[in-house]
């Protein structure tokens, strides 16, 4: 099965959860929407969003008098498509050095999305450090390593179980003093309800932007295709 259909297919069954509030159309009566909110918060919108865009669609009703299921499920597209369209994806690092934190739950990819990051840079002729912000996870800077090596990228590291935020504080200092051009933090793996690791991510933040005020700061947030909501709190 190609990957579009494996998408296509996993998306199935929110199309027919969505699609069923449709079926029962009567021209937009209150259990109407009601129902089509739940749907949509059944399928990991999230709670606001839902309510923001079944309020939008009411409003949009009213004002075209629409009746027909067609019109209207067309109408809740659209609403949605405008939702997600958050302007300008492309990363803003223009400063030397600038910096870009890579975060996300455990074994999602961050370090080798930080490996092709980190290849990609390099192939444009730019200067790239790596810091491993992940002391954690065993062999975690080894495997870091690797892909500095194979980028062709710096590397700063500390021992396992050392300070994250003392790795970070380095990994800065070596990017001023050698001229680098982006630096990548990599972090260790979390949810964002482990409280004690969500305030180590703060905390390196906090020191990214103490030493390098003017620089621009790029987070990035690795997410599995199908994390859902869990992502959008660790950003
Ligand atoms: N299928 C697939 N596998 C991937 C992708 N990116 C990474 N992996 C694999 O997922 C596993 C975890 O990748 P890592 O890059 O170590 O993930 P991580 O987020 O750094 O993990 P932790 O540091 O343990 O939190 C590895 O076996 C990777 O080869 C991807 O885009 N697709
Ligand atoms: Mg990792």
């Amino acid at each position: 099965m190609g990957f579009f259909d494996k998408i296509r297919q996993g998306l199935e069954k929110t199309r027919r959860q969505i699609g069923s509030a449709f079926a029962e159309f009567t021209g937009g009566n209150e259990a109407f929407y009601e129902e089509l909110e739940e749907s949509l918060i059944l399928a990991d919108a999230g709670i606001e969003t839902a309510g923001e865009a079944v309020e939008h669609l009411q409003e949009a009703v009213r004002a075209k008098r629409l009746i027909g299921a067609d019109e209207v499920r067309q109408a809740l597209a659209d609403i949605l498509a405008e939702m997600l369209s958050v302007g300008d994806f492309t990363l803003k690092l223009e400063t030397r050095p600038s910096v870009v934190l890579v975060v996300g739950v455990n074994g999602v990819g961050k370090t080798t999305t930080i490996g092709k990051l980190a290849a990609r840079f390099t192939g444009e002729g730019k200067k790239v450090l790596l810091a491993a912000g992940d002391t954690f996870r065993a062999a975690a800077a080894e495997q870091l390593t690797i892909w500095a090596e194979r980028a062709g990228a710096e590397i700063v590291k500390h021992g396992e179980g050392a300070d994250p935020g003392a790795v970070v504080f380095d990994a800065l200092a070596a990017a001023k003093a050698r001229h680098t051009d982006i630096a990548i933090i990599d972090t260790a793996g979390r949810l964002h309800n482990k409280q004690n690791l969500m305030n180590e991510l703060a905390k390196i933040r906090r020191i990214v932007s103490r030493e390098l005020p003017e620089a621009d700061i790029e987070t990035l947030l690795v997410i599995d295709a199908t994390t859902g909501q869990n992502g959008l709190i660790q950003a």
